[in-house]
């Protein structure tokens, strides 16, 4: 290790966020990910989805992530102090964090998160992380009027919503598509346990998101339905299923990759609501190609630092409307000549959904 490297802690706010360095395509291109390049400039130079983040610099001009000694890998599940990393070779290795970036950090609970890229410097008995990537799509929560990053570098976020036990609610659906869109996420919608439900009757609502870009898909985890549907939408990328405790999502991937066997809640447990099955997030490579993330259910769902204003942009078919408003600043609630009340009254744009946007707009918790 010969190059002189600095880590430092900082926050980035929108007005010193710096653009992207060259170094960084070249860090990007290396992972295979600069078919994305746009979108992760994008990401960065909003600077407020991750306003916190890690600066590591080469003394040198070497490539990054290569230096002697490190090698390449990424984080598949953390837990508690440590984390653990798939090198780029298969080996799995268990990983403490350098110091150093411990110490600088401000958010203990996201310098390292599941789906991070890092460089390892491997060693016995825990191998350690010395620099980790800056990220791509996040999937975040507020915890403790905190930011709480889920997952890093992925690409969808699969929501699993149940049609019964837990029953739906749909405006729930809408806020985490807000989230999805915040952390610039294509979203999917799995409606769940559709053997359960009456599917005619959910027919409107599945043509309603597929119509605004949003493939929505009726699924049983027990009967098979729409497996082949969420494979296919799956494959190639990486995903993360996203959704309240109980509702299928370790179920679901068990049917989409026989094999997993990850835990689901068997029925001696149905009554004990308030426990999750799954408790951490586990990054898992699929066999079809991609890779996904199964998460705890999360009881809360807050839109993290988000003013008012700008949840419109979270709801993208308001988008035509929305610049035709009278007022430019127009919150699309009270104003005259508002062309998104206007739309909702010729039923343009679903009703559903602009009562989800007043509620997000409201800052309301579910
Ligand atoms: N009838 C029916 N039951 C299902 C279906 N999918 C899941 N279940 C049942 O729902 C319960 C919860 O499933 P899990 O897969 O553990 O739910 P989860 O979303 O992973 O829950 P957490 O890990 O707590 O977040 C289990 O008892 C499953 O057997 C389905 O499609 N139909
Ligand atoms: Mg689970
Ligand atoms: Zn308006």
């Amino acid at each position: 290790m010969s190059a002189k490297k600095n880590k430092q802690r900082v926050e980035m706010r929108k007005n010193r966020a710096k653009p992207p360095r060259a170094n960084d395509l070249t860090r990007q291109f290396q992972d295979g990910a600069a078919d994305d390049v746009s979108n992760a400039e994008r990401v960065r130079a909003k600077g407020d989805l991750s306003r916190h983040r890690t600066i590591v610099t080469d003394g040198t001009d070497a490539m990054p992530g290569a230096e002697a000694g490190f090698v390449r890998g990424r984080v598949v599940k953390v837990h508690g102090l440590y984390s653990y990393v798939q090198l780029d070779d298969g080996r799995p290795v268990r990983c403490t964090v350098r110091r150093v970036l411990k110490n600088i950090q401000t958010d203990e609970r996201s310098i390292v998160t599941t789906g991070d890229w890092v460089s390892v410097s491997v060693e016995e008995p825990d191998s350690v992380i010395e620099r980790v990537d800056p990220r791509r799509g996040v999937l975040t929560r507020s915890s403790r009027r905190r930011e709480h990053v889920l997952v890093a570098n992925v690409d969808q976020v699969v929501i699993v919503v149940s049609l019964v036990e837990p029953d739906l609610k749909v405006h729930l659906i809408d806020r985490y598509i807000a989230t999805a869109e915040k952390g610039n996420l294509q979203p999917i919608v799995a409606l769940n346990k559709v053997d359960l439900a009456d599917r005619v009757a959910l027919q409107p609502l599945v043509g309603a998101y597929s119509q605004i870009g949003i493939p929505t898909v009726l699924t049983s985890a027990r009967t098979g339905e729409g497996i082949d549907r969420l494979r296919s939408l799956l494959a190639d990328r990486a995903s993360v299923f996203s959704g309240q405790s109980g509702v299928g999502k370790s179920s679901l991937l068990n049917a989409i990759q026989p094999g997993l066997s990850l835990r689901v809640r068997e029925v001696s447990e149905v009554n004990n609501k308030g426990k999750h099955t799954t408790t951490t997030a586990e990054l898992i490579r699929l066999e079809f190609g991609g890779w996904v993330v199964d998460t705890p259910g999360v009881r809360q769902l807050q839109l993290w630092d988000t003013r008012p204003e700008e949840v419109e942009g979270y709801f993208r078919e308001f988008r035509p409307y929305v610049a035709l408003c009278k007022f430019p600043d127009c919150s699309h609630t009270h104003e005259s000549g508002c062309r998104v009340k206007d739309a909702v009254r010729r039923k343009l744009l679903s009703e559903r959904r602009y009562v989800s946007y007043l509620g997000l707009y409201s800052g309301q918790e579910e």
